[in-house]
């Protein structure tokens, strides 16, 4: 049994989400935010950091959404739905890629920019230029990799369109997708996923 530690309205549900896509038995603890929006203090005592997603399974505890990902995966997608086989080395980099590049390369822009939105203004003009300057290149450059694609890597959904969905789900919060039409499509294709309908109804967002 998995065990996900899950504070709410975050991207823990993402990890949920892809838990239901595997068709996995899970028990969800919940945490709620604070008043400042941070996570309780009882979050430590699942994970040092007292982030989330963490989950323990099999007597592990491991955190960052892509790693427990990639755990999932091996363990229990034998069938490659969600990523191709580890023998293709090359499809398999592109996949990993893709994983990384949510929390790697996209997330810090966003999150300037939710915090800039949380402050008075005038903003600090140095992170201003920045965040909108990478919010600007990170979203031209998923939207020109998607293409006319349904997914990123193609037909097929995988792993990492649950990555990509939490990353544009903050972009639509901060109304940065109002000139992406076909990156909002995406989005709502991947929200509409029986699975991911699931996890949000089990975790509660
Ligand atoms: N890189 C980590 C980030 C984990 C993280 O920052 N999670 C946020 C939730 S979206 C959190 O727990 N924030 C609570 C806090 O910092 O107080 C991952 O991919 O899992």
């Amino acid at each position: 049994m998995i065990i996900l530690h899950h504070l709410r309205i975050g991207r823990s549900v993402f990890t949920a989400w892809l838990i239901e896509e595997l068709g996995l038995e899970y028990e969800a603890k919940i945490y709620v935010r604070n008043e400042m929006g941070r996570a309780p203090p009882e979050l430590k005592g699942a994970h040092p950091l007292g982030k989330s997603p963490v989950i323990e399974h099999d007597g592990m505890t491991l955190a960052e959404s892509g790693a427990i990902a990639t755990y999932l995966i091996d363990l229990f997608d034998a069938e490659n739905t969600l990523a191709p086989p580890r023998s293709d080395v090359k499809a398999r980099a592109v996949w990993n890629q893709w994983l990384a590049y949510s929390e790697a390369s996209a997330f810090a822009p966003f999150l300037f920019k939710l915090l800039l939105s949380r402050e008075q203004q005038p903003h600090p003009p140095v992170i201003s230029a920045f965040a909108s300057g990478e919010v600007a290149l990170q979203l031209g450059y998923i939207r020109d990799q998607l293409g006319d694609r349904p997914f990123i890597l193609g037909d097929r959904f995988q792993a990492p369109d649950v990555g990509l969905t939490y990353i544009l789900s903050m972009a639509r919060r901060l109304n940065e997708l109002d000139g992406h039409p076909t990156l909002g499509a995406y989005l709502d294709r991947n929200l509409a996923r029986p699975a991911f309908q699931r996890a949000f109804a089990r975790t509660g967002g």
